[in-house]
């Protein structure tokens, strides 16, 4: 990562049709993206390669990662930049045997165990939540914002960790508060009217002042 990251966005299939993936994809980066992650839970890996094959140059051009949530193997076939890991998918080590260490590899963590448990395994970052119920991860319990601040001393300060979970524009100040440094939102920026700018308003919101 070249620049500290601070906004981290998710383009999930769930929420965006695959033919306006590219159009998307440019709003989120033009709005301030530091890191862009392809989800998409539910479809064939031929659709998955396809949108990864379409959205990787714009993260290139725009100099922003790329990270491709689950399918290591694609993701290293495909030149991501990272693949990101659930608590379910595998260790580090297994992971790293199939690509190799040229890409980076996120981990989900949904507890302050899980993400002290991440860093002494050696991801390079973590997403940490929810913190809020979200219909993107329907039925994980919420953690609320009590550990983020251990979690920033022990974890964030160490490997960067993403806030993530039912994060919105209207919340994102008590989550900030509570303090969280870095972000994923993904609903909230995928269903704004414009994309672009309800990006841009958010990456200025986490910039350090
Ligand atoms: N992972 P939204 S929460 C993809 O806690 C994902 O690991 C989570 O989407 C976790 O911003 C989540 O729409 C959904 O709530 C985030």
């Amino acid at each position: 990562m070249t620049r500290d990251p601070c906004l981290y966005c998710i383009l999930d299939l769930g929420y965006v049709q695959a033919t306006a993936a590219e159009e998307v994809t440019a709003a989120l980066l033009a709005g301030g993206a530091d890191l862009l992650q392809l989800r998409a839970k539910s479809q064939p890996l031929a659709v998955i390669e396809s949108v990864a094959r379409r959205v990787l140059p714009l993260c290139r051009a725009a100099g922003v990662p790329f990270i491709l949530n689950d399918h290591p193997a694609l993701a290293a076939a495909l030149g991501a930049d990272g693949v990101h890991l659930g608590q379910d998918d595998g260790s580090l080590t297994e992971t790293r045997a199939l690509i190799g260490h040229g890409l980076l590899v996120g981990r989900s963590t949904h507890s302050l165990a899980q993400a002290r448990a991440a860093l002494a395994e050696g991801f390079d970052y973590i997403g940490f939540g929810p913190l809020y119920p979200t219909p993107t991860k329907a039925g994980r319990p919420a953690i609320g914002l009590g550990d983020i601040a251990m979690m920033e001393r022990d974890v964030g300060a160490k490997i960067p960790a993403f806030c993530i979970g039912g994060i919105h524009p209207g919340n994102l100040p008590q989550v900030l508060a509570a303090g969280a440094r870095r972000i994923v939102m993904v609903s909230a920026l995928l269903q704004a009217a414009d994309i672009r700018a309800a990006t841009r308003g958010v990456a200025t919101a986490l910039q350090p002042t």
